[in-house]
């Protein structure tokens, strides 16, 4: 199939061009922080994740340290070969641990990380088997569900599904009880689904995960505007924004958005947007949740939770649900 291309060289049909058109124009400004994740967007999580403030990425590395073993004492329970289906596989440093257990144990599985970020993939299949010389890694490029169906079509072996770093997050309450029961279609009865929660805490140490002083969580969030004026041909002024974070105790709700610092136009293709003086995009929800709201969300879902992990302070949970 041709792409057909439009003045500005913009592949017409580009989701990522519909997607930003129809978030800038809507009433209520939006960018969805799917887009993130280009190649320097990838740069600047890796940097998120280096933060000491972003207290995720220890909480649950913690987790896959210690407590790896038992992890796999549950996968490995059912002894019949699987497929390993990590959404958002990210670098994979942390799931590295589980997979050298499940390695070390001798199972017969493949490892398949799907990311949105092709840039991570790539490395990904380049650099896991350095690691780990005997692993099978299949690398999926592209959108969640999209992926998990190809995964299907690939091999019929049980599937044991992973979604850590509080991916979930990215989703609210609803969207992520939606997402958990179309996820639950997908599976089988052996299947099982390993899930990281990010658990509601002391609300000045979240927010101050979201709005560190050197500023990495600004550039984050402005990326996606330069992304777009590399990608799409945009003419964002990066300096006319500013990144806000709030978390919102009683809800969970930590969100981030960029805030026009002027009254001003930006065109993206053919299009013009107007920003006012201080009207915000809003860019990403980190949901937080209480133990209590995780168990309300596998129930709600359908899933059945198996086994709870927690890090020494209980900042974090991966929780594992069978169908
Ligand atoms: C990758 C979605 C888990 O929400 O904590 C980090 C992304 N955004 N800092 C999160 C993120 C701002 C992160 N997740």
């Amino acid at each position: 199939m041709s792409t057909i291309i439009s003045k500005q060289n913009i592949p017409v049909g580009s989701t990522f061009l519909n997607d930003v058109l129809a978030g800038l124009t809507a009433e209520r400004k939006s960018l969805s922080s799917k887009y993130f994740y280009d190649e320097i967007g990838d740069h600047i999580f890796q940097q998120i994740m280096e933060m000491e403030d972003y207290y995720l990425t220890n909480a649950e590395m913690e987790i896959l340290q210690h407590q790896t073993e038992q992890i796999a004492d549950v996968i490995a329970a059912d002894p019949s070969a699987f497929d390993l289906i990590e959404l958002g596989a990210g670098d994979a440093t942390k799931s590295v641990h589980l997979l050298q257990s499940l390695i070390n144990r001798q199972l017969e599985f493949t490892y398949l990380p799907i990311d949105i970020s092709r840039h991570v993939i790539e490395d990904l299949e380049e650099n896991l088997p350095k690691k780990l010389p005997t692993l099978k890694v299949e690398g999926l490029n592209g959108d969640y569900f999209a992926m998990v169906k190809k995964a299907k079509t690939l091999s019929s072996r049980r599937k044991v599904l992973l979604f850590m770093g509080a991916n979930i997050g990215n989703m609210n309450v609803a969207e992520a009880e939606e997402f958990c029961k179309a996820l639950r279609n997908e599976l089988s009865a052996e299947d099982l689904l390993i899930i990281g929660f990010d658990l509601k805490k002391n609300p000045r140490q979240i927010l101050a995960a979201y709005d560190d002083a050197a500023g990495i969580t600004k550039s984050f969030n402005l990326n996606l505007l330069s992304r777009i004026n590399r990608e799409l041909g945009g003419d964002f002024d990066i300096s006319k924004f500013d990144h806000y974070a709030s978390y919102d105790p009683e809800s969970g709700a930590c969100k981030s958005y960029l805030i026009s610092l002027s009254d001003q136009l930006v065109n993206i293709g053919d299009e013009t947007i107007r920003f006012h003086a201080n009207e915000h995009i809003y860019m990403e929800i980190s949901q937080k949740y209480s133990l209590p709201e995780v168990s309300e969300i596998a129930a709600s879902s359908g899933f059945i939770p198996v086994a709870h992990f927690f890090d020494q302070h209980q900042y974090f949970v991966d929780a594992i649900w069978k169908v």
